[in-house]
């Protein structure tokens, strides 16, 4: 938008007294802060009534996507940037005195998802936003996000994160929109003129109220809305007795009062279930409502509107959108059944069999009586479908309902068009081995579309310094077309841009730094290698292979004080899912091991870690940039992409691998001159599933390096592990090692050493850095949302250049 600094300051300056009667120099950083919120919302509203009016036409047809989680970060700033009014309102503010960077940080991040799939769907608002595409987000509006993470003596301790305490500038609650969804009670079909109708009695009715946010797109006109719906007592309950009706609200509010902190998981409770149930619903009968404001009839629904199913939790899409169809429209079963299909379409994000939803059939019964009917009825009709073509054990294989579960990846994929994983080789896997009877019933409903990230946060916001430099290098074309920062290339060996890049590198660690000093009171060696491995904490995504090389440094250092290692700091980030007591045992490790090392003054500067608490957006934002070197591995074939990877690599960070997920395709782009590689590949680690002949014990026995390194979790030598230490041990040594840690010890120890001797070689590091940021533009969420649009959800992105 067009805004001069002049008339941003009398806006704000007059905002600021209307808000809360006071002069610019009497406020505090919290009035500040709403004042410029408000201020950014009413310079959008145009916007995004503008877009809401013309999405309205006949032919506009609209996406929603539908997820648990949005992992959205703070929005002051990416709001401002993609506004375009960054500068202008940094240089305004910095006249009355208030440094941007104060209000910035006063906002709470909202952690309303757990890892890669919540902050996948928060780029994909982004770019479908700045590409022009009509796609919003679907939700919950979760009273408490992911919990905040404290370390107490080490060890993981949670606490609930009220982010909403200060209220949520960015919102805007529509209780006129507001719908009801319906849970338990009693269900029976009727005759109703030749038609049968489902009667229903003693049902629990819940308010479902949104709250819209406004995802403002980089391309100065459109606005597009992430709707999260909020559970609430019903109007008609109101009138019950008081202390029934405190009940009854905890009770209902309940549904929508925390996220699940599960990471790849899944755990069977009922509100999990409800909680599925009630975004889905309300989104579906907000979205028909919306249709019907076409006045076209129900039969062109597919015409007008995707409905996106990120991974399986919202999938109970496909028998409430068959619902509304056969019980509110009155369509016949086959017709509704095509129009479901054509709607819907899915992604798998996961091939970990503990992750995969199966609900028991008595739950979803007394639950969702309706639903579970009609689950039954697709079920039965699949089977009979099938039956000519496929043998029983075929069917069983895929049918919905077995052993008494509702499988709802088996209804995703039945109920819609398409599927596709999220990397090519995890696609691969999927139409090979996990989904192999799928893909030979539906071949063409597989595809491939490899995650992306946005580059807008992912760099221009948290890179600033990055972002300048690859602007006076090839200019700033590349910030809306992410593949020309492969014009990088050309300085490969331009010995000046390289020793510029290394010193971007080094302020990006030097404030990395500070922020250790202040927070942990630690201090850091800017010249160090900064080695970085920030997700979730996961035994498939092997923290402790990183752990137990440091711990092979620290010992090899101990033994010879002169053993010339070049310096590094490991930094971890990650929270465990508060029942997974692995992962919580493998946190109390890393922090012992780093009390140990950190504190060991004959190792000084040489070793040092880090493992910053409550890993988040934010802290994402500022780990990022000071890394030189990307920890990507997970044991081939478990980590479905991976996108940290990609951050990572944007800001020039090299990264060690196995050949897993999108890691994949980050080789190809950079070349294996620009990656290192190591560890078994996916076939191999099939194989050994298939012969069964991976001996975990033979490596503990046969490597001295890791004898020596897996016997100080028992022999007293970390202070603090006596249960955690024995227990990680047996878990690799005793019990199979289920991740193949001991197996890839040996390739990525080497890695490692290549790594450090790499290093010292500026030049050669730096030509390596700036060859992944060349590769990076590729992965921009803006292509992939754009493949979404073209090749799932059949709608072609406006031009944004009228
Ligand atoms: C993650 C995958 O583990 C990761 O590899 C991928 O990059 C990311 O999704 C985005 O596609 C997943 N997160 C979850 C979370 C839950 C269940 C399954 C998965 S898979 C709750």
């Amino acid at each position: 938008m067009k805004l001069t600094k002049d008339k941003f300051k009398e806006d704000y300056q007059r905002l600021l007294t209307e808000l809360y009667s006071l002069d610019i120099k009497d406020s505090e950083v919290s009035e500040q802060y709403f004042t410029l919120g408000n201020l950014i919302r009413t310079y959008a509203s145009n916007d995004w009534k503008n877009t809401n009016e013309s999405y309205l036409k006949k032919g506009e047809k609209q996406i929603y996507y539908f997820s648990m989680e949005f992992l959205l970060g703070r929005m002051l700033k990416s709001n401002l940037l993609n506004l375009d009014i960054l500068e202008v309102v940094q240089k305004g503010l910095q006249e009355f005195g208030i440094h941007l960077e104060n209000l910035i940080e006063f906002e709470v991040d909202p952690g309303l998802g757990n890892g890669g799939l919540g902050r996948l769907a928060a780029c994909f608002m982004d770019s479908m936003a700045t590409c022009a595409i009509p796609g919003h987000g679907n939700g919950i509006r979760y009273k408490y996000g992911l919990f905040k993470q404290k370390f107490v003596n080490g060890y993981q301790m949670e606490i609930p994160e009220h982010w909403l305490r200060n209220g949520n500038i960015w919102e805007v609650r529509r209780l006129n929109k507001a719908v009801t969804v319906r849970f338990y009670g009693n269900v029976w079909l009727e005759n109703s003129s030749g038609r049968l109708v489902p009667r229903y009695e003693n049902e629990e009715a819940v308010l479902a109220v949104p709250y819209d946010t406004p995802i403002i797109g980089y391309n100065e006109q459109t606005v597009n809305t992430l709707r999260l719906w909020s559970a609430e007592m019903h109007p008609q309950d109101e009138s019950h007795e008081y202390g029934a009706f405190l009940k009854q609200q905890s009770q209902i509010e309940n549904i929508s009062e925390v996220l699940y902190p599960d990471d790849s998981y899944y755990d069977g409770r009922l509100l999990r279930l409800k909680q599925e149930y009630f975004f889905v619903s309300a989104g579906i009968q907000s979205i028909i409502r919306r249709f019907k404001k076409k006045d076209l009839p129900i039969s062109h629904l597919s015409e007008e509107v995707a409905i996106h199913i990120n991974d399986t939790h919202p999938a109970l899409c496909v028998p409430e959108l068959m619902r509304i169809l056969l019980d509110d429209e009155g369509m016949d079963w086959e017709s509704a059944w095509d129009l479901t299909k054509k709607v819907l379409s899915y992604t798998n994000h996961t091939i970990m069999s503990e992750a995969l939803e199966k609900w028991p059939i008595d739950m979803m019964s007394t639950l969702l009586p309706r639903i579970h009917q009609i689950i039954c009825e697709i079920d039965q009709r699949y089977a009979a479908d099938m039956r000519y073509r496929y043998d029983d054990h075929m069917i069983e294989r895929t049918r919905i309902i077995e052993g008494g579960h509702i499988k709802m990846a088996h209804l995703a994929i039945i109920g819609s068009h398409s599927i596709n994983g999220v990397a090519k080789l995890h696609t691969d896997i999927l139409k090979e081995k996990v989904l192999h009877d799928f893909y030979l019933i539906f071949p063409s409903k597989f595809n491939n579309k490899t995650n992306g990230i946005t580059q807008r946060r992912w760099l221009l916001l948290s890179n600033e310094p990055l972002r300048q430099f690859i602007d006076s290098k090839i200019g700033s074309n590349w910030e809306v077309n992410p593949t020309d920062l492969t014009n990088l290339k050309a300085f490969q060996n331009d010995e000046d841009t390289l020793f510029k890049l290394a010193q971007i590198k080094k302020l990006n660690k030097q404030r990395f730094a500070d922020y250790v000093k202040r927070t942990m009171n630690l201090t850091l060696n800017p010249d160090a290698i900064f080695d970085v491995q920030v997700k979730r904490l996961h035994a498939y995504k092997r923290q402790l292979l990183n752990l137990l090389h440091i711990l092979s440094l620290y010992f090899k250092l101990k033994e010879n004080p002169n053993a010339y290692i070049y310096p590094r700091v490991f930094i971890f980030g990650a929270k465990a899912a508060p029942s997974y007591m692995y992962a919580k045992q493998i946190i109390k490790l890393i922090n012992s091991v780093a009390h140990m090392i950190n504190h060991d003054h004959h190792i000084g500067d040489k070793l040092k870690i880090v493992f910053v608490e409550n890993y988040s957006v934010s802290l994402a934002e500022r780990i990022i940039p000071a890394a030189d070197v990307s920890e990507q591995i997970s044991l081939a074939s478990k980590e479905a992409s991976g996108t940290g990877n990609m951050k990572l690599m944007l800001n020039g960070a090299v990264t060690v691998a196995t050949l897993d997920g999108a890691n994949v395709e980050i080789r190809d782009q950079v070349g294996p001159d620009n990656i290192i590689i190591f560890g078994l590949t996916d076939k191999e680690v099939y194989q050994y599933y298939h012969d069964g002949s991976y001996h975990a014990y033979d490596y503990y026995i046969h490597n001295p390096i890791l004898h020596r390194v897996l016997n100080a979790l028992i022999d007293g030598t970390i202070p603090g592990i006596e249960i955690e230490g024995q227990d990680i041990f047996d878990s690799l040594v005793k019990y199979g090692d289920e991740y193949f840690v001991l197996r890839d010890f040996e390739d990525y120890r080497l890695a490692q050493e290549k790594v450090d001797q790499i290093y010292r070689d500026t030049l050669r590091w730096q030509k390596m850095a700036l060859l992944n940021i060349a590769g990076a533009g590729i992965f921009s969420s803006d292509y992939t949302v754009l493949q979404y649009a073209k090749e799932i959800w059949d709608v072609s992105a406006k031009s944004t250049q009228d």
